[in-house]
């Protein structure tokens, strides 16, 4: 390898690590208060994670159909937890609530 292609290598291998560190870092908290998501439509790196909360004082349970429509159930969420999503496929991500049908949000990823 030339010392050219490793400093190239080098910066490409940096600027991915960096990225996932910001993406840890700026993980985006998305509220669950009074039976509506605090975002509605949200835009995120293909990829990127997002942390969705339980500010409620009841139980909510999130139902997520993916890009390639394949739906799953995250289950019940009691008040004060949090659940991680990675947004693994690019599109659109529909997410609502099972016992409330009225919580929607939708995530796009790009
Ligand atoms: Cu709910």
């Amino acid at each position: 390898m030339t010392f050219r292609k490793f400093v190239i290598l080098t910066a490409v291998g940096g600027i991915a690590i960096a990225g996932a560190a910001y993406a840890e870092v700026h993980k985006p908290i998305i509220g669950q208060k009074n039976k509506v998501f605090s975002l509605q439509e949200v835009n995120m790196p293909q990829g990127a994670t997002i942390r969705v909360e339980n500010d409620d004082n009841i139980v909510h349970t999130l139902l997520i159909t993916k890009p390639d429509g394949i739906r799953s159930d995250l289950g019940l969420q009691k008040p004060g937890e949090q659940l991680d999503i990675t947004l693994e496929q690019l599109g659109d991500y529909m997410v609502r609530c099972g016992i409330h049908p009225a919580m929607k949000m939708v995530v796009h990823t790009r």
